[in-house]
């Protein structure tokens, strides 16, 4: 079987031949690899051929694939039931992991993915405030959530849709949508609508345009006026929680700006270990306005599934091994220098960062602050480079818009050979 035959065979029956949009290799052209097994930092699609696999499944897994003790935790959770529909001590365990590691979430509701995550979490942030108003920031993606699908990252850039169709006009326009690392927008918007602001929701490291650090003087000043007015500070931690640091991006700010926490955090990717699974957190107060307690309703048939939750807990229980970090992060860190320093021998404007297992480069002579700057930065090479990269057995994310991950199953020998494929393809042009 071919990939071509395959692609050919899906688009008869899936939309586009994909489940997700961006797997469809649309902005990059060409043909997406059907993928036939995954082992370690490699995977094998349809015809054979391996790549070195800096996806990882879009960010979850952070331990390789079939990492030896999540595939034993899920075998036996599996053995004893797929699901029950009731609770389960394991759900407790990961719970307390959770809140065990990131300091700022007092309790914590599983559910079953990261866009349902963000929708709870917006819901409970409404509810709880008695507002209605939400900012958001261009090239922030929270999953497809109607209200959050403004101006997005992810797919929403990779196809040049501001704003996805079927969201109603009158549901978006609670909605305010302002440039990441804008300061004097926040303050503006603060000063006009401060009452009314429910939240502001932000990816504290944006992994849907690529990879952009809010800037500390701009997360300092989000922190100082959603406490002055009373909005919630929302992490949105699908992509960075347990990924760019064990204590997530939250603890990365901590360090920087003294006694920095959010008010609730969004997880998902990495706490289930490659299973679907996600949560929503926040202080006892916030989230005792969730139904069984107060008056915000969520609920679903598969939250806190019994094989999902021993997925993630397995996983969480390697990555909280001392030096896993130290080692995970050398290792990124590994890649984005040697990728910097081919780029600059061939005289390639290009510029790459990383926290943590998560990295981002791009065709442009600094790293961009900002949305409008991601989009105005070299697309067709970018494109080139993906192509030259896959023909050489590296498998990176197939648009400009998407982060990449690095797992602890990748070797300094895999890096090497990244690097030395880069070196050519950056030759290439
Ligand atoms: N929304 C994901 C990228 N940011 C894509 C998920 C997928 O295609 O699996």
């Amino acid at each position: 079987m071919t990939n071509d035959s395959l692609f050919s065979r899906a688009q008869q029956v899936i939309p586009g031949g994909v489940n997700s949009p961006v797997r469809a290799f649309r902005a990059v052209g060409g043909t997406p690899r059907f993928i036939a097994r995954a082992e370690g930092a490699y995977m094998w699609d349809a015809e054979g051929q391996r790549y070195i696999d800096y996806i990882g499944s879009w960010g979850p897994m952070i331990l390789g694939h079939g990492h030896p003790a999540v595939l034993e935790a899920v075998h036996k959770a599996a053995a004893d039931g797929f699901s029950f529909g009731a609770p389960t001590e394991r759900e407790i365990e990961l719970a307390e992991a959770i809140i065990a590691l990131v300091p700022s979430v007092e309790q914590i509701r599983l559910v079953s993915s990261g866009t349902e995550a963000g929708m709870s979490a917006l819901r409970l942030a409404r509810g709880a405030t008695g507002r209605s108003k939400i900012i958001k920031f261009e090239g922030c993606y929270h999953g497809h959530a109607d209200a959050l699908l403004v101006k997005a990252g992810s797919g929403l850039a990779t196809f040049g849709f501001p704003t996805s169709a079927g969201v109603p006009a009158e549901v978006v326009q609670h909605t305010l949508v302002l440039e990441y690392n804008n300061l004097a927008q926040i303050e503006e918007t603060f000063t006009t609508h401060g009452p009314e602001i429910a939240c502001v929701m932000l990816e504290p490291i944006a992994g849907n345009m690529n990879f952009v650090r809010a800037s500390v003087p701009f997360m300092t000043r989000l922190r100082e006026l959603c406490t002055q007015h009373g909005a919630l500070l929302v992490f949105d931690e699908v992509m960075t929680g347990f990924r760019v640091a064990l204590g997530s991006a939250q603890s990365v700010y901590a360090k920087l700006i003294p006694g920095f926490k959010p008010d609730m955090s969004v997880f998902g990717k990495v706490i289930g270990g490659g299973m679907p699974l996600a949560a929503f957190g926040g202080t006892r107060e916030v989230m005792s306005q969730l139904a069984p307690l107060g008056p915000v309703y969520q609920a679903g048939t598969l939250s806190g599934n019994p094989v999902a939750t021993a997925c993630g807990l397995a996983t969480l229980k390697e990555i909280a091994k001392p030096g896993f970090f130290d080692a995970l992060s050398a290792r990124t860190r590994s890649l984005v220098d040697g990728l910097n320093q081919a780029a600059r021998a061939a005289g390639v404007p290009f510029s790459g960062d990383c926290e943590g297992g998560m990295f981002g480069f791009f065709f442009f002579e600094s790293l961009p602050q900002n949305y409008g700057t991601v989009m105005s930065t070299d697309k067709e090479r970018f494109n080139r480079f993906f192509h030259a990269m896959l023909n050489q057995g590296v498998y990176l994310a197939p648009a400009l818009y998407e982060a990449g991950f690095v797992s602890a199953a990748h070797s300094a020998a895999d890096i090497e050979a990244t690097v030395a494929a880069a070196a050519q393809a950056f030759k290439a042009g």
